[in-house]
């Protein structure tokens, strides 16, 4: 075998490897991008259902969304401590008001000024010190006060 021939050979031998060398490469890439959606496709539906589950049991589970307070009437007692454990699950990827929620009861019964960022939750707690009908209301987002369904009664008898 002359040289000239063995070189022809180590060349074509090269370029044979070539693709073959590039093969694994190509599909560690793709093992490694499928791991990475999956993965992050679980995170947010894990993170999701976790931040819905409430910290608190023994408080009232309330949940604050685009869709309003569920439920949206509370019933409770002069004297009688109203804990409440309110739960944001929309994500900060909402155009109007970016996910965040608030809970504001303030005329004539308690304090209660609360900003509940996106995916997130809070408990709190007011002690109604009189008889009546009182509004809550969420003020970040789809025309706040005024939208009907961003509102919520708490009767104290
Ligand atoms: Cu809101």
């Amino acid at each position: 075998m002359s040289k000239l021939r063995k070189n022809k050979r180590k060349m074509l031998k090269g370029e044979q490897n070539n693709p073959a060398k590039k093969l694994p490469y190509m599909s560690i890439l793709f093992v490694v991008i499928i791991i990475a959606i999956f993965g992050s496709a679980a995170y947010l539906v894990m993170s999701k259902t976790a931040s819905q589950e409430p910290e608190d049991k023994d408080a009232i589970k309330m949940t604050i969304s685009m869709s309003g307070f569920e439920p949206n009437v509370l019933r409770a007692k002069v004297g009688q401590p109203v804990k409440i454990n309110l739960i944001n699950p929309d994500n900060s990827m909402h155009t109007d008001g970016g996910g965040i929620h608030n809970f504001i009861l303030t005329a004539g019964l308690a304090s209660v000024n609360l900003t509940i960022p996106p995916e997130s939750q809070k408990v709190f707690s007011f002690t109604p010190t009189q008889t009546g009908e009182y509004h809550w209301y969420c003020d970040s987002c789809c025309g706040g006060k005024e939208n009907l369904s961003m509102h919520g009664t708490l009767i104290v008898a």
